[in-house]
């Protein structure tokens, strides 16, 4: 009688779970994206969710670190680390636009992981257009700390001000100090002529060096120091806010001829060693006077620029890697922000 009924239940749960695994999603199904978060610039969000963003942040950087990254010692230094070991292939290339995209989804796992509910928030750079250091952004109790001092422009106030960032400058993993400068007039970059501008390309073959050398160049330079390091500036958790607006910019334009925006990628995959950084003259190895070269053990963690393309031009099948912070995606996972692998909209 036990036995029996032990053996009918154990059918039972067998015959459960396999209709349970026949109900799941085929590989290859993406979920459907119903109720999108709402990406909004710091200037609208809440007192709390303000607050709520900058606890997450903290939290981040005193987290010790989960994945093995060169000089990684918190979960902050392992986005830094990923920026650096990835930085010669993600800048001056087709895939800046994508791989900045699923960093921020990166960023937003690890906030996530430690408490934070909403969305991500951006920077709506116009608005503070020749006077950043006025913006809210900047704010001591509400925002991220103003204006560096010192020798060092550390960063004198607001919850980062006592941060320590263990990786950079450039190539190195030094500990240092969260730090700024910000020069107003280098901010007039971001004004929305400036922006219509960058956008004002048809294929994204041009429009990612509209957006990258456009007003994403001008956002870095107007907050200099860590901000204006290429190979680190993730240190300075404002950079998350820049990106977060050049990443709208992207999909502004995207969303102005979805059939066709949604599925267009190009551009070289990773840097020409003759050229480098486009916005510096003289090619990788001037450039590396600048900034070091990357250690063995960066080169080494550095993934195949070309993995997923078949050479040397940014296709939908490039592989995003966070090195197992979160799965790898491709391309064609994040070029929908409302496409179900990714789930958000800017408002
Ligand atoms: C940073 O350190 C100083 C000196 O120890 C302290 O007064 C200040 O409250 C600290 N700030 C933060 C945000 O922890
Ligand atoms: C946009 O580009 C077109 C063609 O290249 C040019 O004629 C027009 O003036 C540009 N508009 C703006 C706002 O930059
Ligand atoms: C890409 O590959 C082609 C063919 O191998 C080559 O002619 C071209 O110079 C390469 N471009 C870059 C930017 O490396
Ligand atoms: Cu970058």
């Amino acid at each position: 009688m036990g036995i029996l009924f032990g053996k009918f239940l154990l059918s039972a749960i067998i015959g459960l779970a396999g209709f349970q695994v026949s109900a799941l999603p085929t590989p290859g199904d993406t979920p459907k994206c119903t109720t999108p978060t709402k990406r909004m610039s710091w200037h609208d969000m809440t007192d709390d969710a303000k607050k709520s963003y900058l606890a997450a942040e903290q939290c981040v950087m005193s987290s010790p670190a989960t994945v093995k990254l060169p000089g990684a010692k918190t979960k902050w230094d392992q986005l830094v680390s990923l920026h650096q070991i990835h930085a010669l292939q993600i800048h001056s290339t087709g895939t800046f636009l994508p791989y900045h995209r699923y960093f921020l989804h990166t960023h937003e796992f690890l906030l996530n992981e430690c408490g934070y509910k909403g969305g991500l928030p951006y920077w709506d750079e116009p608005r503070d257009a020749g006077k950043f250091s006025s913006s809210p952004v900047f704010s001591p109790t509400l925002g991220f700390g103003g204006d560096g001092k010192g020798a060092k422009n550390c960063v004198a106030d607001g919850p980062f001000s006592n941060v320590t960032v263990n990786i950079g400058p450039g190539f190195t993993t030094q500990p240092r100090c969260v730090n700024r400068k910000i020069t107003n007039f280098l901010s007039s970059l971001s004004a929305k002529a400036q922006v219509t501008a960058a956008l004002n390309y048809s294929t994204y073959d041009t429009v990612w060096n509209g957006i990258y050398s456009g007003p994403h160049l001008g956002g870095h330079m107007a907050l200099s120091m860590m901000n204006g390091d290429s190979i680190t500036s993730p240190g300075d958790p404002v950079f998350f806010l820049h990106h977060g607006f050049v990443d709208k910019m992207w999909w502004d334009w995207q969303a102005q001829n979805p059939s066709k925006r949604l599925t267009e990628i190009g551009g070289p995959n990773a840097q020409d060693p003759a050229i480098g950084f486009t916005e510096f003259p003289g090619g990788m190895e001037v450039e590396s006077q600048m900034w070091g070269h990357p250690t063995a053990e960066m080169a080494a963690a550095a993934p195949d620029p070309h993995a997923g393309d078949k050479g040397n031009v940014t296709t939908l099948g490039h592989v995003l890697t966070s090195k197992g912070i979160i799965p790898d995606a491709t391309i064609a996972d994040i070029m929908d922000i409302k496409g179900g692998y990714l789930c958000y909209d800017y408002v």
